[in-house]
């Protein structure tokens, strides 16, 4: 994950993007509906019971503007019991162990985690990211059992999305501008493609987990594009060619993070 701006994140607090509606046209989902199936539980899940801490932290880069009341948010939507501590770093996180939060969510400029506080657990967010677009990719596509899906860059989110996406039943391609990167996928059933460009030419399901502006006259028409990376822009031609287009700047992961962290007490009971 690119550290985000606030700029990025302007729009998730009162969700001025609507992720909802578009999702649902997409993938016949909404977040909540695929972070749960991210999560392996089912539809009609109730998070309610669950309290959740969001901690800014401010060591490294520092806190973000709107970044902890963004994850709030997308805790809130999910129908848990969420706020923003007023302390931050270890005075935060001791508020939150001192009024009982069962999850607390905090990030610095590496990591960004979801931590179950009685099932000792951490969902980190590249995989949370990775499987929540890995689930969005497969509703948008109808399933993806003996489908070809090309996953672009090899970093963290690239490298999850290729076990979850082969675990789906994909025939799983990936491309990165560093091929060596893309090669050592091989390891998890991935084949290697060396030319970004003509990888993109030649596939119609998309994974994007790479910060790489795609041009319209590269992008084959009908595609659909599970987009996680950032920067994030479509031009006009690549986005009328697509069949799809699915991205948020935070909250699908966050999503996934916070109810996979959820899973770990619900199945438990
Ligand atoms: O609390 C805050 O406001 C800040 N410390 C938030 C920092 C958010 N972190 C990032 O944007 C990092 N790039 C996250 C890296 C996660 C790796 N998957």
């Amino acid at each position: 994950m690119t550290r985000l701006t606030p700029d990025m994140i302007k729009d998730v607090p009162e969700d001025k993007i609507d992720l909802d509606t578009r999702l649902l046209q997409a993938t016949g989902k909404t977040v909540k509906g695929i972070a749960l199936e991210a999560a392996d539980l089912p539809d009609d899940t109730d998070l309610s019971r669950f309290k959740v801490a969001v901690v800014p932290i401010t060591s490294g880069l520092g806190i973000i503007s709107g970044f902890s009341a963004s994850v709030d948010a997308i805790v809130r939507r999910l129908g848990m019991d969420s706020h923003v501590t007023k302390g931050t770093d270890v005075n935060g996180f001791t508020e939150a162990i001192r009024e009982g939060a069962d999850i607390i969510m905090m990030a610095d400029d590496n990591m960004f985690i979801a931590y179950n506080m009685k099932e000792m657990k951490e969902t980190d967010n590249s995989w949370g990211t990775a499987k929540g677009y890995a689930v969005a990719l497969k509703n948008a596509a109808g399933g993806l059992e003996g489908k070809r899906v090309l996953v672009i860059g090899a970093g963290m989110v690239g490298s999850w999305a290729v076990r979850f996406l082969k675990d789906m039943g994909a025939d799983v391609y990936v491309t990165d501008i560093v091929y060596e990167k893309a090669e050592r996928l091989k390891e998890y059933g991935a084949k290697p493609l060396r030319d970004v460009m003509k990888a993109i030419s030649e596939n119609t399901l998309l994974l994007n987990a790479a910060p790489f502006i795609i041009p319209g006259e590269i992008i084959a028409e009908g595609s659909i594009f599970s987009s996680p990376g950032v920067p994030h822009y479509y031009d006009q031609l690549g986005r009328s060619k697509a069949k799809a287009v699915i991205h948020d700047p935070l909250e699908i992961g966050a999503a996934v993070m916070a109810v996979n962290s959820a899973g770990y007490s619900i199945r438990k009971e």
